[in-house]
């Protein structure tokens, strides 16, 4: 999320109801992977990160999760039976480094060999990081099922809302 407007702090954005996109904040609830790899990035254009979003940013520096300091962040809102298409974050727009906290609902994410079509399935479990570097980041593509539950090694897990926050740097 690219906004300073303050109906758009991290709270506003986790209580329950339809996405406040009114107010002005970009919630993606699905995206394709054309989106994805075709969504034109400028830097220059994005207004300030929010104050929620930059100590979100410098923790994840400081802890070492992260080599470089994000300077993008969106927030994607998934509702049981949403998903996400497999794709790879748009290589020559985003660095080497791409990491997401999953709030609410836990989700099982896909990464997907383009060549063998091996899937590994991860649980993505609320306050959970996942950072997706090296052949995770650039050659693996990741996908989340639109469907309303998730196979766990603990049987079937019917889905909630699920909230995610990804952090990138632009290049350029
Ligand atoms: O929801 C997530 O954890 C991942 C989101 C994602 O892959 C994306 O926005 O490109």
């Amino acid at each position: 999320m690219t906004t300073s407007n303050p109906a758009c702090s991290l709270p506003s954005m986790l209580r329950p109801g339809p996405p406040n996109s009114d107010a002005g904040c970009s919630i993606t609830a699905i995206a394709t992977t054309t989106d994805v790899e075709r969504s034109p990035i400028r830097s220059s254009a994005a207004p300030p990160l929010p104050i929620w979003a930059l100590s979100a940013t410098a923790r994840l520096h400081r802890d070492r999760q992260l080599n470089e300091r994000a300077d993008q962040v969106i927030v994607n809102e998934y509702q049981p039976g949403q998903g996400i298409s497999a794709h790879v974050d748009c290589v020559p727009c985003f660095g080497p480094e791409v990491a997401a906290i999953s709030l609410g609902s836990a989700y099982t994410m896909d990464f997907l060999d383009p060549d063998t079509r091996v899937r590994i399935p991860v649980r993505l479990e609320a306050g959970s990081l996942i950072v997706m570097t090296g052949p995770s980041r650039y050659r693996w593509r990741h996908a989340i099922a639109p469907r309303k539950s998730d196979m766990t090694p603990r049987g079937r897990v019917t889905r909630g809302r699920r909230v995610s926050v990804t952090f990138r740097t632009v290049l350029g």
